[in-house]
């Protein structure tokens, strides 16, 4: 590696850090950390305020508190925006400030930019380097990636499993498969996703809280959103927490009229909201329910589970993102209940994959995670979605 290209690289790591630095705080815009060095020296960091406010680039500029000295270098992680937005484009703040080289991480994929930010910033006579740490850049949005590429929002889960896909003993002992570094690292993706969801079943046997409790933090909780067609959930005696506790106003319970309206009146007295959606069945339409998301501006879901749930978004092809840990354990029981199922594949080519994978390690226990491909022909085992 040359020492420019190493120096780079050097600078953008710390240029993630900041963009790491404000992690879910900007939906729908993405997390972008910016840095100006002068002489070999950073001078001034900025990153993304909330959404609606100035832009990495800009807070680094205003940190910085003067004009950059001559031969000073932007580094930004994410292509400098040079459309007006409701900020003003950062193509023009750079110029004005008369940056002559700015070296950029991802390329900004909002159709509205997608490289025209390199251009006019060449185009003007600054020196532009593409493409430093460009794989972790775009990693680090890829909630706004999603969003500003198909108006919706990503829709993740998360599974936990052992290493032969088992979600629990032939008993149901579930707690804990994977460990403790493993948990930690899910309320770090909670935190990130503006809202969590999870099935009835899940919230009426474990009870969850799906509240963000992360070290050195105050409690923060995400959109909560239940699914539950038939409203199993709303229950007299011991009513689960997302119902009761602090944060129920971030509850949604996501339904059918099939959940009944009395119910449907019981949760919205609590303050708790109900989304209901038209079916013929029990089941929430999961492309209706996405459509409703992108319209109230919710840009990624984070599902939780259970393993009903997921095996239902995966037939209807609507997950679009995976979070599988799993744990150096087997079980190796036929009995014990894998983590997804309703497939009969009988070629390998009808398997579902996962693109641009990412893996992490957690003490022993392995992350992998990335984009969900669908085969182009799926067979479906309809036996394990019959409606009970
Ligand atoms: C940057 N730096 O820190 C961010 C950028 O409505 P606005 O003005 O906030 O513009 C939003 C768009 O700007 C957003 O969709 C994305 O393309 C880009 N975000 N650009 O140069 C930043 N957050
Ligand atoms: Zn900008």
């Amino acid at each position: 590696m040359s020492a420019d290209k190493s120096e780079h690289v050097w600078f953008m790591r710390r240029a993630l850090e900041l963009a790491r630095g404000v992690w879910g705080t900007t939906h729908p815009n993405p997390m972008v950390g910016a840095l100006v060095v002068e002489s070999g020296e950073i001078v001034a960091e900025g990153a993304t305020a909330p959404d609606g406010g100035p832009h990495a680039e800009k807070a680094a500029l205003a940190a910085l508190g003067r004009a950059p000295r001559p031969g000073a270098v932007l580094y930004v992680t994410m292509e400098p925006c040079c459309t007006e937005g409701r900020t003003g484009a950062c193509t023009e703040s750079i110029l004005a400030a008369g940056i002559s080289k700015v070296v950029i991480g991802a390329t900004d994929p909002n159709p509205a930019h997608a490289g025209r930010g390199f251009e006019v910033l060449r185009e003007r006579g600054v020196e532009v380097v593409t493409g430093v740490l460009e794989r972790e850049c775009a990693d680090l949005n890829l909630i706004f990636n999603h969003w500003v590429t198909t108006g919706g929002p990503l829709i993740a889960a998360k599974v936990a499993s052992t290493l032969d896909g088992k979600l629990a003993c032939r008993t149901g002992e579930s707690r804990w498969i994977t460990n403790e570094a493993s948990r930690a690292d899910v309320h770090r993706w909670r935190r990130l996703f503006p809202a969590i969801a999870v099935g009835a079943m899940t919230v009426l046997k474990d009870n969850p809280r799906l509240t963000v409790r992360l070290p050195g933090v105050p409690e923060w909780c995400p959109w909560r959103f239940v699914f539950d067609g038939l409203l199993r959930t709303v229950v007299d005696k011991n009513p689960p927490h997302v119902f009761t506790d602090a944060f129920r106003d971030r509850t949604i319970v996501v339904t059918t009229p099939h959940g009944g309206l009395g119910y449907v009146r019981k949760l919205r007295e609590a303050g708790i909201k109900v989304w209901i959606f038209e079916s013929s069945n029990q089941r929430v339409p999961i492309a209706d329910f996405r459509r409703r998301c992108a319209e109230e501006r919710i840009p990624g879901v984070f599902i939780e589970g259970g393993a009903q749930l997921i095996s239902e978004l995966i037939r209807a092809r609507q997950l679009d993102y995976l979070f599988a840990y799993h744990a150096p354990v087997i079980l190796a029981d036929e009995k014990a209940k894998s983590i997804l199922t309703g497939m009969r594949p009988e070629r390998l080519e009808q398997g579902i994959r996962l693109a641009d994978v990412r893996h992490d390690m957690f003490e022993g226990d392995l992350l992998m995670r990335g984009r969900v491909v669908y085969p182009e022909k799926m067979l479906i085992d309809e036996s394990v979605f019959a409606v009970r």
